[in-house]
């Protein structure tokens, strides 16, 4: 392996600059490189100062994280940092692309920083389940303040450069594409200058209640995590401290942290996310296929959502609908919340008229003939997809992709209509669709390996996290949903309450319970519309009129802020049709709700895998975190039943007598996991 690290005088400036690709992460080999780099520097007495600059696409994006877990090679990075900073000639970090996690940490050692303004600067840590452990809850609030401090390590945004110089964490910007020779130039112009600003020696202030204050507004934010209330304590612990004792309390809270479940939960997740994007069979060098347009065919609520995720990446949009008033309300729910984004500060005016001067509405079907892919979005019925399909078959270019948002139906059926079966995918949006960064790729039995590879890279550039799907009914997200929500009626019928099973998920970090979930989608959803025919809990709501949120009362009362109450009629509801079925009741505890509507989706999860309708198990996990707001500090449901462990899993479903998975048996016996 070359060198990472290398060494060129410019004049009297030792520039120091790391090549190790892709993303320039600190492993051991580029700390050894940079740490004697500095040592020559300081030996050498024709250099009066230094710059650490990065090839390639980025400033160091942190701590390699693949290390972690792993037997450390010295120097770790804090000493490193602390070499860095201890120097007695002037050291400039030259920041391009993101300086993150130890990058950052890196330039906070250093004593000035230059970047260009495209730059971006953050302390990520907090997304991999720990905390800056490279002496960046101590520098950054002593730089940048406690306030930007606290905001950046919590929450893991990086901010731009321009951002970063206003709180002080950047001292100049360099042009576009002279960042090197400026950082030399300034490396120059401060070549005399003593005493060097050491971030470690400045003081923090603090106002008074700012951590009260920041923990209150974002409890609910933080619900269940530990690294942000670990680096609010840290940060406060120690804002009255010398930095070598505040370095050391963070110190004990990193190893803490790193060597808990959440931590190595978000660093499975982080791999798993890029992983997912990898099909096995299909070569990442395929070449793809152009889309220049998209089609959209619905303008209703999913079909606007899919829209804008190509207008905002600057992708044109023709829309279809049958009728003029529908085209026109598409349009404008897209154009509000394009100016609800902007209202909010997320985007600016300009850019919503951008994206939608990129939108044709039009009735017109044969106008999908100039597009490129074409994503159909209308509702869940096989006839009206068949009939799509067919008309697509006609007026689709060749090589065009044709798509479907079903979320449950058979891409080869639909396929089956075309005479281009090759050219036929599953895209999978999930609801709000410009929101929601899942989408499930379904590959039909013919659909083509440069199909596959195209709308995998699209989904990057919409910024979708994509994974792949085989044809099964409900796909991964759906098919392990029924078991849950099976199972989660029958225990009402059994004696369990709406808000018992929905406190449940909760607690255990999901944003909202079966129930809960139910009346916001739905509770009509898939229901037969004959009010004198009650089979089940589901359809004697739906008859009257208790729909969910959208009728005001579903499985919960909602006022008018849509804020729910248990329901007496519910409970009436429910204990006529325990009555009416004679179904025994017992005392249901919280362990046999995670039992009946947990391990049963872990179960279905490893009948996905066994069947070989995910690629692998992480693809799972990273579905329901993506798509289902499955709480990321707890890695995907099937990473979390490995930290359960599998034999517990089985024998909690054997307990309620369910069907065992033949893998997940398998792997219990053999005493392994489903992720490595
Ligand atoms: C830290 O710094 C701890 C310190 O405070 C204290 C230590 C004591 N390490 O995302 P991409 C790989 S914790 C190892 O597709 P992009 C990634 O797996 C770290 N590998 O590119 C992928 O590999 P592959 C804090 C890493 O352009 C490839 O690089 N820093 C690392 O879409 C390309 O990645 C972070 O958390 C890493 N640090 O986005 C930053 N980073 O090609 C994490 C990336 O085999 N990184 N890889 O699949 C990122 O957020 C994005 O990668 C970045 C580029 C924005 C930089």
């Amino acid at each position: 392996m070359t060198d990472p690290i290398t060494t060129a005088k410019d004049g009297s400036v030792l520039v120091i600059t790391s090549n190790n690709p892709p993303v320039n992460a600190l492993g051991a080999a580029v700390r050894q490189g940079l740490a004697a780099a500095v040592e020559q520097g300081l030996a050498d007495p024709d250099v009066t100062a230094m710059v650490i600059a990065c090839a390639g696409r980025t400033f160091f994006a942190g701590a390699d994280i693949s290390e972690f877990g792993k037997p450390m090679q010295e120097p770790m990075l804090p000493t490193l940092v602390d070499q860095i900073e201890a120097a007695d000639k002037p050291i400039v970090a030259a920041i391009h692309g993101t300086a993150l996690g130890g990058g950052c940490e890196v330039a906070l050692g250093c004593h000035y920083r230059i970047a260009v303004s495209s730059a971006k600067l953050g302390l990520p840590e907090v997304k991999l389940g720990i905390l800056p452990g490279a002496g960046g809850t101590q520098r950054l609030p002593r730089v940048a303040g406690v306030e930007v401090a606290l905001e950046l390590a919590t929450k893991g945004a990086s901010i731009p450069a321009t951002r970063a110089q206003a709180a002080g964490l950047v001292d100049r910007l360099a042009g576009e594409d002279s960042l090197l020779a400026d950082a030399v130039a300034f490396a120059r112009d401060v070549a005399d200058t003593r005493p060097l600003p050491r971030a470690s020696e400045k003081p923090m202030t603090v106002e008074p209640g700012v951590f009260d204050t920041f923990r209150a507004a974002n409890a609910k934010r933080f619900r269940g995590y530990d690294a942000p209330a670990e680096i609010i304590d840290v940060i406060e612990a120690t804002a009255a401290l010398p930095y070598v004792e505040g370095v050391q309390r963070e110190r004990q809270s990193f190893m803490k942290l790193i060597m808990g479940v959440q931590s190595a939960a978000q660093r499975h997740i982080f791999f798993a996310e890029r992983k997912a994007s990898k099909i096995d069979d299909v070569p990442e060098d395929t070449t793809l296929r152009p889309i220049k347009r998209v089609g959209v065919i619905g303008a209703g609520t999913m079909g606007g959502g899919i829209s804008m995720n190509f207008l905002s990446a600057g992708i044109p949009v023709t829309i279809v609908e049958m009728k003029q008033e529908a085209l026109d309300r598409g349009a404008g729910v897209m154009r509000k919340n394009y100016e609800a984004s902007a209202a909010k500060g997320r985007l600016k005016p300009e850019q919503v008229e951008q994206a939608m001067g990129l939108l044709t509405p039009t009735l017109d079907f044969d106008a999908l003939g100039e597009c490129d892919l074409i994503i159909e979005a209308v509702y869940e019925e096989m006839g009206v997809k068949k009939d799509i399909f067919t008309r697509l078959d006609g007026i689709a270019k060749p090589g065009a992709i044709l798509a479907s948002n079903t979320s449950y139906l058979d891409i080869n059926e639909i396929a089956s209509v075309t005479k281009r079966r090759g050219d036929v995918v599953g895209m999978h949006f999930f609801s709000p669709a410009n929101v929601m960064k899942l989408l499930e790729v379904v590959r039909g039995d013919a659909t083509a390996p440069d199909v596959l590879a195209t709308v995998m890279d699209l989904a990057k550039k919409i910024r979708k996290v994509a994974v792949v799907a085989g044809v099964c009914y409900g796909f991964i997200g759906n098919r392990m949903l029924i078991p849950r929500q099976m199972e989660a009626m029958k225990l009402l019928h059994e004696g369990a309450t709406p808000a018992q099973v929905d406190k449940v998920h909760v607690d255990f970090g999901m944003p909202m319970g079966p129930f809960q979930m139910a009346d916001l989608a739905g509770v009509d959803i898939g229901w037969h519309r004959d009010p004198s025919r009650i089979e089940n809990i589901r359809d004697a709501l739906a008859a009257e009129n208790r729909w969910g949120q959208k009728t005001g009362a579903g499985f919960y009362d909602y006022d008018e802020k849509r804020t729910p109450s248990p329901s007496p009629r519910v409970t009436e509801i429910i204990d006529d049709f325990r009555a009416k079925t004679n179904t025994p009741q017992h005392e249901i505890t919280d362990e046999e709700v995670v039992e009946r509507t947990l391990y049963t989706m872990v179960n279905e999860g490893a009948r996905i895998l066994e069947e070989g309708k995910a690629q692998r198990a992480s693809d799972i996990d990273v579905v329901w975190i993506y798509g289902y707001g499955w709480p990321p500090y707890r890695g995907g449901p099937m990473f979390w039943a490995d930290t359960v462990g599998l034999k517990t899993i089985v024998a909690g479903l054997e307990k309620h007598g369910f069907e065992v998975s033949k893998l997940l048996r398998d792997k219990a016996e053999k005493g392994e996991r489903f992720n490595k």
